[in-house]
């Protein structure tokens, strides 16, 4: 039976090479299966309906590979996205894994490592800007942060931070390269304590960069949860600061290590309102899994895993949907926080001074969400609506 809600190419669906490709090594034992290889990543996914695919340079590129390796590596990843009909969604710089990086790329007190660190992003951007002609860029940085505090000044890691994101953009610029960055942040892991722990930080951070309009967040489900906060509000807030330039979907139970699970598969209701959230406000961006196969799957769990990840999405834009026109539901959802709040004027605060509020008759009447909840509740089971 042909499934309705098979993903297709307009739903924006991707997945970094590195999620898929995982073969399942965690600290307490070695990988079991097969490192996927980039082409044969491309044409699955293709097949599956996927729309995209994103990498770090070291997904693809060996950070040992030769110049030569590095162009036979590039030209066999172009057939298959050609052949297969894939584009490159995003590209990422691989600053985690070299021991070079165990105190950070950007915010190492070492300025070797700094300068080498620039040198590691610009070429990155090259082939995946470049090259492969994407138009986004992610920084994520898993290493920039401290296990203890006694050895480097925070303050000044700050400053070391901006430095470079204001290197790369006056890179970008220089290159003429059409490019947007999206900052990506995580509480910890691997580090103790990472630095712009949250997406609500990173926006703060972006508007002292000599460029923040080339600047925007990729803020991700689990990471957010990680650190206790509520997802849908954390991207909520980057729509409405016009900075969702990517988003990173997975799952994860709260409480625990960065767990990259299948979307929508712990949180049926958190995954409901940010799918309702991504679809009303239109986000065009990708819809980049950043999840990973249980270590329990094989090479075709693998794949099972992915078909998921976008199938639930599809089901859950379904119910959305439904959630619009079901009118029991609809009469109970607030329409008046729409209405806007006085801005200041003297006239207008004179006015306000005068309104006379019963505050014991307006504090009378309850919302009714307790009713609104449950009916959602039912149309996510699927005994309301269908
Ligand atoms: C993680 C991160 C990474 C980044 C990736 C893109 O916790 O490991 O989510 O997967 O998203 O490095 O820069
Ligand atoms: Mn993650
Ligand atoms: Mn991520």
């Amino acid at each position: 039976m042909a499934d309705s809600f098979a993903p297709t190419k307009q739903d924006r669906f991707s997945f970094g090479l590195w999620t898929v490709g995982n073969p399942g090594a965690d600290p307490f034992g070695p990988r079991v299966r097969p490192r996927i290889e980039p082409v044969d990543i491309v044409k699955n996914l293709g097949k599956l309906g996927a729309w995209g695919v994103c990498l770090h340079d070291n997904d693809l590129i060996p950070i040992d590979a030769t110049p030569a390796q590095a162009e036979q590596k590039m030209r066999d990843f172009e057939t298959a996205l050609k052949d297969n009909d894939m584009v490159v969604s995003m590209g990422t710089t691989n600053l985690f894994s070299h021991p070079v990086f165990r105190d950070g790329a950007f915010t190492t007190p070492d300025p070797a490592v700094r300068r080498y660190a620039l040198q590691k992003i610009c070429n990155g951007m090259d082939m995946c800007i470049g090259r492969f002609k994407t138009n986004l860029y992610v920084m994520w940085g898993g290493r920039e942060g401290t296990d203890t505090d006694c050895g480097k000044d925070a303050v000044e890691a700050f400053k070391r931070y901006r430095d470079a994101l204001n290197y790369v953009c006056h890179y970008a610029k220089d290159r003429k390269y059409d490019v947007r960055f999206a900052i990506e942040a995580k509480p910890n892991e691997p580090r103790a304590d990472i630095y712009l722990a949250t997406t609500g930080s990173v926006l703060g951070f972006i508007a002292t960069l000599d460029y923040p309009e080339m600047v925007g967040v990729n803020p991700e489900v689990g990471h957010e949860v990680m650190a206790g906060l509520n997802f849908y509000h954390v991207v909520a807030q980057a729509i409405e600061a016009g900075k969702l330039y990517h988003c990173d979907l997975n799952n994860q139970k709260i409480g625990r290590f960065d767990q990259d699970l299948r979307f929508a598969s712990e949180d049926i209701k958190g995954a409901f309102y940010l799918v309702k959230l991504l679809e009303e406000y239109g986000y065009k961006g990708p819809k980049h899994f950043d999840a990973h196969a249980y270590r329990t799957e094989d090479i075709e769990g693998v794949w099972d895993f992915a078909y998921g990840c976008m199938r639930s999405y599809k089901i859950l834009q379904h119910k959305a949907k439904l959630f619009a026109k079901d009118k029991e539901i609809q009469a109970l959802v607030r329409k008046d926080i729409a209405i806007p709040s006085p801005k200041f004027s003297k006239e207008g605060h004179a006015k306000i001074l005068k309104e006379k509020f019963d505050i014991e008759k307006m504090a009378e009447k309850g919302y009714g969400y307790e009713k609104l909840d449950q009916l959602v509740f039912d149309l996510l089971l699927g005994v309301r609506g269908s």
